[in-house]
C-alpha cells in the first residue's frame, strides 16, 4: 500500500473506531511485537473511552514485565465467542489464523459474519483479511502502524511509550534489521524515548534476561548447527529440541540466542533455517536471510512472513522436510538483497 492508500485507511479506521463501542483485541503468537502492539491497542482504546478485551491464545509470562500485561485474557481464541463484539482489531496477523494455537493453525478459521475487522500488519499480505487492512512492509512492526494511526488522538503515557517501543525494539532487533528500520521508525522511536517509555527496562528484558534452561535450550541447538550447500545455495540450519527442556513450544525470543547471535553470524551462508518440531507431528519452521530473501521459501511451505524473516508450520517428518526443502533449493531462484 503507498502512503497515499494508508492515509486514506487511517482516516477510516479512525471513523470506524469512533463509531463502535465494543472490541476485542487479537495477535499473533508471543513475540515482542504481538504482545506489546496488543497491550498498546489496548490503551489507546480505553483512552478513547471503549470497551475492549484483549486476548491471547497462549501464555505469555515471559512478558509480564509490559506495563498492563494484566489486561491478557489467556484463552484459546478456538474457543472465544468473537460474534458478541461489534469490531475486532487484528495486530500483526499475516493471516486469522495467526492468533490460534499452532495445532489449529492447519485448517481455516472463520471470522464470524456481521463483525467489523481491523488489520493492523506490517506482513506481505496476498489478500487481506479485514475489512479495513493498515498493512505496508515499510513499517518496523505493527507497533509502528498503532503509532502511525493513533497518535495525535491519544496521550503517549509512560505505558503506551513503553509498550509502542518495545515492539519495535522486538522487531527490528533493536534496530539492527536495516530494511525495516527507517529514518521515520528512528524518530518513533525518539519521540517514545521522549515520551518517559522504560528504554532500559525494555533491554534488559528482550536482551539480557534468558532463563538458564532457555539458554540449555540453545546451547544444545548450536552444538547441532550445520551448514550446507544446495543447487545456488549456502544455508546453516539448527534443530530445537523443546521436548528434552521441558517445553511444549519454543517462542522467537527463545530461540533469539541461536538464531540472531550465532547461527546468523556464520560468513559466507544466503540463509538460516531454524526448525522446532513440536507435539502431534508438527513442525515449526523459521527462515532469517542473509544474502537471499528467504519469504518465497516460506511461502512454499504454507507460511510466509517477511521478505528477510519468514516461517510457515507444517504437519510433515522432519526427513520429509529437509528432502522437500533440498528439492525446491535445487532450482530455486531467490531475490538476492540489495541494501
Ligand atoms: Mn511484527
Amino acid at each position: 500500500m503507498n502512503q497515499k492508500e494508508l492515509a486514506e485507511i487511517k482516516q477510516a479506521i479512525l471513523k470506524k473506531v469512533e463509531e463502535f463501542d465494543t472490541f476485542a483485541c487479537l495477535v499473533s503468537d508471543p513475540d515482542e511485537d504481538a504482545i506489546a502492539s496488543g497491550l498498546a491497542m489496548e490503551e489507546v482504546l480505553e483512552q478513547l473511552g471503549k470497551n475492549v478485551k484483549l486476548y491471547t491464545s497462549y501464555d505469555v509470562e515471559d512478558y509480564s514485565y509490559l506495563p498492563r500485561s494484566e489486561k491478557y485474557i489467556h484463552q484459546d481464541i478456538a474457543s472465544v465467542d468473537l460474534s458478541i463484539f461489534e469490531c475486532l482489531i487484528f495486530l500483526d496477523c499475516a493471516s486469522p489464523e495467526r492468533v490460534l494455537l499452532p495445532h489449529a493453525r492447519i485448517e481455516e478459521f472463520k471470522l464470524p459474519d456481521n463483525v467489523f475487522v481491523i488489520n493492523i500488519d506490517h506482513h506481505e499480505t496476498k489478500e487481506p483479511f479485514g475489512d479495513l487492512n493498515y498493512i505496508s512492509t515499510s513499517l518496523s512492526s505493527s507497533s509502528e502502524g498503532i503509532y502511525d494511526i493513533f497518535k495525535d488522538k491519544v496521550k503517549l503515557t509512560p505505558s503506551l511509550s513503553t509498550n509502542l517501543l518495545a515492539a519495535i525494539i522486538g522487531d527490528t532487533d533493536c534496530f539492527k534489521h536495516t530494511a525495516i528500520t527507517t529514518p521515520k521508525t528512528l524518530r518513533i522511536a525518539a519521540d517514545l524515548i521522549e515520551n518517559n517509555a522504560k528504554h532500559k527496562l525494555i533491554i534488559q528484558n528482550i536482551f539480557y534476561s534468558f532463563a538458564e534452561k532457555v539458554v540449555d535450550l540453545n546451547i544444545d541447538a548450536i552444538k547441532n548447527i550445520k551448514v550446507k550447500q544446495v543447487g545456488k545455495y549456502r544455508y546453516a540450519y539448527a534443530t530445537f529440541n523443546p521436548k528434552k527442556f521441558g517445553f511444549t513450544d519454543v517462542t522467537r525470543d527463545q530461540r533469539a540466542l541461536t538464531q540472531e547471535n550465532v547461527i546468523r553470524t556464520i560468513k559466507g551462508i544466503d540463509f538460516s533455517i531454524v526448525i522446532t518440531p513440536l507435539e502431534d507431528g508438527i513442525i515449526k519452521l523459521s527462515f532469517r536471510s542473509s544474502n537471499v530473501y528467504v519469504r518465497p521459501i516460506g511461502e512454499h511451505f504454507g507460511g510466509g512472513g517477511h521478505n528477510e524473516a519468514a516461517g510457515a508450520t507444517i504437519n510433515m517428518t522432519e526427513k520429509e522436510f529437509w528432502q522437500k526443502l533440498e528439492k525446491y533449493l535445487e532450482t530455486a531462484e531467490l531475490p538476492e538483497i540489495k541494501n
